[in-house]
């Protein structure tokens, strides 16, 4: 199932939940039982507890997989990007100026081997974009701006050898959508 399908389906899920649990609230509030305010204070401090409970649990859970760079790691590797109206230049040595910016454009994409910490230094040379990274098979893997005047440093450790697609993820002119660069990650050398 394509990532848009699931989308769609966990949407369909949760508003089908929450329309129910509208329903049997409108349903149930015609009925006029007495109170008990004690039962009602316990009911709600059982339902405050579990309420924190299950927030501690997702933040114990997801917290660890928060892609935020440790300050200690060195990366092995570091991919100068330029974007420009309207490609993207990526090279292994700075680019400094639009003869750099179209030599790394144009020439052969930069290699990077597989499960190394790469490091992305990301501007631009014109007006703001998106750095987009792309999997081979078409999943935004993660992104950061490339904004004239400032370095973006986004570090990505990829596995699967092949070519990712660059794609602009903002709005910057007439040909946008067709604003493009490419990277090749390649197996791992064994040392
Ligand atoms: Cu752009």
């Amino acid at each position: 199932m394509i990532p848009q399908y699931k989308a769609l389906l966990a949407f369909l899920i949760i508003t089908a939940a929450a329309t129910s649990t509208f329903l049997w609230v409108t349903r149930n509030t015609g009925n006029k039982k007495p109170l008990n305010p004690e039962a009602v204070s316990k009911l709600r401090s059982r339902f405050a507890i579990t309420c924190v409970l299950l927030l501690g649990a997702a933040l114990a859970l997801t917290l660890p997989h928060l892609p935020y760079p440790r300050g200690s790691e060195i990366p092995d590797n570091v991919v100068f990007v330029a974007a420009k109206q309207f490609a993207f230049g990526l090279s292994e040595t700075p680019i400094a100026n639009d003869a750099q910016w179209e030599a790394a454009s144009q020439g052969p994409a930069v290699r990077i081997p597989a499960n190394r910490l790469v490091e992305f230094r990301v501007t631009s040379l014109d007006v703001n974009h998106g750095f987009g990274v792309y999997s081979p098979g078409g999943t935004l893997l993660a992104q950061t701006q490339a904004m004239p005047g400032y370095v973006n440093r986004l570090r990505l450790r990829l596995r699967d050898p092949g070519r990712y697609p660059v794609l602009c993820l903002e709005l910057c002119g007439m040909e946008h959508h067709s604003m493009r660069g490419v990277f090749e990650v390649i197996p791992q050398d064994k040392d």
